[in-house]
Parts: C-alpha cells; sequence; structure tokens
C-alpha cells in the first residue's frame, strides 16, 4: 500500500535534458499539463503528494524516480550513471530525509539510476544498464540483502531500445510483471505471470501499480485491454512529452 509520492515539474528548461530518442522537441506547457495530469492521477490512487519545486539546474530533475529506491524497509540514495545528474541527489536528500532519516548511499565506482530497480512483490529485479553498473548493481543487492529483500540482475545493455530497464519492464503486483518481448525470455522472469506488449506498444510497459490501480500511458489500447480484462482499475495518462526525453510514467514520481 502506497500513500505518498514526492514529484517535482519539469522546468523551463526540460528539453535541454538528455534524450537518445528523435521524437522532436517537448512543449514545456503541454509537458507542465501532462505532468498535473499525472499528479491528479496519483491523488486518484490514494496518495498524498509531496510537490517540490521546478529545478533548472538539472533538465532531467522532473524524473524523480532515478535518484532514490524506497522500500518500506529503507532508502536508498542512487548515484546517476549521467554525470549532468549527479546533482539530483543532493538536490532531494532533505525532503527524502524528512521521510527516511538514514538513508543509505550508493558509492562510487558505483552507478546506479532508479529506473533500474523494479520492486517485483519484494524481490528486486536489478537492470544493468547504460546508467546502472555491474558495481552499482552489486552495492544496491548488497543493501537489499541487509534489508531482507532478495534480488536477481538483468543486463539490458545489449537491447539498444531500453535506457533503463523498467523502460520495459515493470511489476503489476501480484506476482504480474509488463514487459516487452525483448525481455520476456529471461529467467529472472520465471515465475511471474507476464503481460507482454504488442509490437508498437513496447512504451507501455513502463506503468505503475499504484494501490487499486494501474496508472498507464494513453495511446496504447492493445496493452490497456490486456490490464483491463485481468480486472484491474486503469487511469490513462498522456505522456507524449516526456517520452520525447526517454522517460516513462513511473519515472515522473517516488512512491512510498
Ligand atoms: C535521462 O536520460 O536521464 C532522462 N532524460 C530520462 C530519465 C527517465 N527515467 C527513467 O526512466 N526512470
Amino acid at each position: 500500500m502506497f500513500t505518498r509520492a514526492i514529484v517535482r515539474p519539469p522546468g523551463r528548461n526540460f528539453a535541454q535534458g538528455l534524450t537518445t530518442v528523435d521524437f522532436g522537441v517537448p512543449d514545456y506547457e503541454v509537458a507542465v499539463a501532462q505532468h498535473e495530469q499525472y499528479c491528479q492521477a496519483l491523488q486518484q490512487c490514494g496518495l498524498s503528494l509531496t510537490r517540490l519545486l521546478a529545478d533548472d539546474r538539472y533538465p532531467d530533475s522532473t524524473f524523480v524516480e532515478d535518484v532514490a529506491i524506497l522500500t518500506p524497509r529503507g532508502a536508498i540514495l542512487t548515484a546517476p550513471g549521467a554525470a549532468s545528474r549527479a546533482g539530483e541527489v543532493a538536490a532531494i536528500r532533505d525532503t527524502l530525509q524528512s521521510f527516511f532519516p538514514a538513508p543509505f548511499q550508493i558509492e562510487s565506482p558505483g552507478t546506479l539510476d532508479g529506473g533500474d530497480i523494479c520492486d517485483a512483490d519484494g524481490h528486486y529485479l536489478i537492470g544493468i544498464s547504460k546508467r546502472t553498473n555491474e558495481e552499482g548493481a552489486r552495492q544496491l543487492a548488497h543493501i537489499l540483502a541487509q534489508l531482507g529483500h532478495t534480488s536477481a540482475f538483468i543486463d539490458v545493455r545489449q537491447i539498444h531500445t531500453l535506457l533503463h530497464l523498467k523502460t520495459g519492464l515493470t511489476s503489476l503486483g501480484d506476482g504480474r510483471l509488463a514487459v516487452i518481448d525483448a525481455l520476456a525470455d529471461h529467467p529472472a522472469l520465471r515465475g511471474y505471470e507476464l503481460v507482454r506488449t504488442v509490437p508498437g506498444e513496447e512504451y507501455a510497459a513502463n506503468c505503475i501499480r499504484v494501490n487499486d490501480y494501474v496508472v498507464l500511458a494513453a495511446g496504447f489500447p492493445a496493452f490497456e485491454k490486456s490490464v483491463r480484462d485481468l480486472g484491474h482499475n486503469v487511469i490513462a495518462v498522456a505522456m507524449s512529452e516526456f517520452s520525447k526525453q526517454d522517460g516513462g510514467l513511473s519515472c515522473l514520481s517516488l512512491r512510498f
């Protein structure tokens, strides 16, 4: 059960952040409106929001998920794999410490982005990616073990369409994962029920289960139908401007 989330709206220089895709330049005003719609979806799921101010020092800082891993047993501050995002951890530390007074910290030479970490019903799938290196993954696995959690690594470096593990794999809860075809046969996913995206709808695999709802990206009808047919309540939110910056739904909040 989640009760809270931390969010940060995009800043005016959002379009100057990192991206590997070529979907056009995001429109700031539309991005702000989509972020607000996202916030309202989280509130509909029952969450109280801590709304941080936009931070123009870091154009990617609306993607708050990457700076921390929050578990019911403790928090871990990350070491973002992109140099331009390293300062985002210090920028959110005080807020996180008001909820988690003694967080763990991923240390150099480890790098790790929260977007690579999928909590699959208390078992953590840890992506090794362009952003999360093996040392960062090992440090996190060690910390999670101290907290009583198991974990497994999934190397996504050969799947060029994935920035992070959760770009292509998220948890729907109750032993169920949303997943793109390229990840579906990975041995770490054995035992889970897989809800696969159809070709052309891969972006939809990045969704979030929040209490009694699944919040997913609007515009992916086959995936949305699959999730509804499984009995989930669905809230669809427009994500076009965030997708232009390689961002998915999960990246826009830290839920706990
Ligand atoms: C970046 O490249 O870091 C941002 N433009 C997008 C981060 C997306 N975060 C995520 O998937 N967790």
